[in-house]
């Protein structure tokens, strides 16, 4: 450190980062250091709203004490010991996570992108053994606009330009249809059934913009599914635990996918953890060797899980997120009244979006952001023109219309450029 520098000199620790690390994000110039519950702290001291949550990892409110103690207990105790010999977190954090979600069996990784991977190895390796493909032949639907992760294989199914130009070259096997979309799935799995492993979607689309797709959707698609001897895959890493009002967001559909993805908040945001659940006859084509992860699965991951899981039962999270989320939206839909500066909300839950009346080229959702951070709340725009709106779902009632005043506010007293 320089010695000029104050530690509680926001422009100190942004100007490190910009020197220092890669520029693979564009941060609200906020230096956040200290988070509990739904309030983030900058180091100047002053104390916000996190209406972003992590991306929804942090369900359970920052530095939940339960989740805090594990860690802790656990972490001095055995961090990590590798999969090559047993320990004695794993197996209790296996039977809680696989009946909670009704499953057989669960592989555990670390981040939401590795356990895609995970689910595109585990259908593809399902469809050459089990249904039968012939060998490299397999493909995987997915969706346009889709968001799975940052790894190679994902992104070579992403249609978002920044996210894979220049990636190249890309792995094959992916055929892509539009969201919410029931006759183009129909039509795709009628003409090429027999070389169709599986459908990967997300329940509802986060990073397009928390797009909801028609009641009906996930469940006719499952059973489209269901009827061509395809893997329905749920990618639940950020409508996962909770968020959208149930524990999963197929749940709102009594959907009960065959392959379900989860990450972010299995931990409650304290450390990476993510899970791939399948039911026997689809997990057991992985054998010894044939997958795995130093990480995943220690011990440290279970103990955090299985306290950030048991937060979500004991606090009800779902039915807060399911209840909060309808007087959120129900208050900005009074707030669309009185400004034309917001053209909808949407959503389940408590995660949900603002579509800013302006161009997703122009800085108007940007500065409305700066704006909601000065007036104590912080969201991050979207695709330039879509504010999230995603808080911790520990929230209270009168926390919610604290922040709905705020956003009334802020919206009400902007002033374009
Ligand atoms: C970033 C959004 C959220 C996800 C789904 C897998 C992953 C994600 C459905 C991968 C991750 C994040 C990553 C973050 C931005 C972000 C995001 F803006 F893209 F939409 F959550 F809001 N499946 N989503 O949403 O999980 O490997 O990151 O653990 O900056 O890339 P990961």
């Amino acid at each position: 450190m320089s010695d000029t520098a104050f530690l509680n000199d926001s422009q100190y620790f942004i100007n490190l980062e910009n020197e220092h690390g890669a520029h693979n994000y564009h941060p609200l110039p906020v230096v956040l250091d200290k988070g509990e519950g739904v309030f983030v702290w900058d180091v100047e001291g002053k104390k916000y709203y996190d209406f972003l949550s992590a991306y929804s990892a942090v369900n359970q409110g920052h530095s939940h004490p339960k989740i805090l103690d594990a860690l802790i207990k656990q972490a001095s105790k055995l961090a990590l010991t590798s999969r090559a010999f047993y320990n004695s977190s794993l197996g209790e954090y296996e039977e809680m996570i696989t009946s909670l979600f009704g499953f057989d069996k669960v592989l555990p990784m670390n981040t939401g992108a590795e356990a895609v991977e995970t689910a595109v190895k585990l259908a593809r390796k399902w469809s050459y053994e089990v249904k039968g493909i012939a060998e490299n032949l397999a493909k995987i639907i997915v969706c346009e606009n889709n968001f799975h992760g940052r790894t190679t294989t994902i992104v070579s199914f992403s249609n978002d330009e920044d996210a894979s130009k220049n990636y190249g070259p890309f792995t094959p096997g992916f055929v892509k249809i539009p969201y919410n979309d029931l006759s183009a799935l129909e039509e795709t799995l009628k003409n090429d059934a027999k070389n169709i492993a599986a459908f990967l979607v997300e329940p509802i689309q986060g990073e397009a913009g928390v797009y909801v797709p028609d009641e009906g959707y996930l469940k006719s698609a499952s059973e489209l599914c269901k009827k061509y001897n395809v893997l329905f895959i749920a990618d639940e890493v950020q409508t996962g635990i909770a968020r959208t009002g149930k524990l999963i967001a197929c749940h709102h559909e009594n959907v009960q996918p065959d392959i379900l993805v989860l990450g972010k908040a299995i931990s409650g945001g304290m450390y990476p953890v993510s899970a791939v659940l399948a039911d026997n006859h689809i997990m057991n084509v992985i054998k010894p060797g044939q997958h795995g992860s130093t990480f995943g699965g220690n011990p440290i991951a279970c103990a955090v899980a299985m306290a950030a899981l048991t937060v979500v039962k004991e606090e009800n999270l779902s039915e807060r997120a399911e209840k909060l989320g309808k007087l959120f939206r129900s208050e900005m839909e009074k707030l669309i009244e009185k400004t034309d500066l917001i053209t909808k909300v949407r959503g389940k839950g408590l995660l949900n979006a603002i579509l800013i009346n302006d161009t997703p080229e122009s800085k108007t959702a940007w500065n409305l952001c700066l704006n909601l951070k000065e007036n104590g709340l912080l969201a991050k725009p979207t695709h330039g023109n879509i504010i999230r709106l995603a808080p911790p779902l520990v929230i209270s009632e009168q926390q919610l219309l604290d922040c709905v005043s705020i956003i009334e506010n802020t919206v009400l007293e902007f002033k374009k450029d």
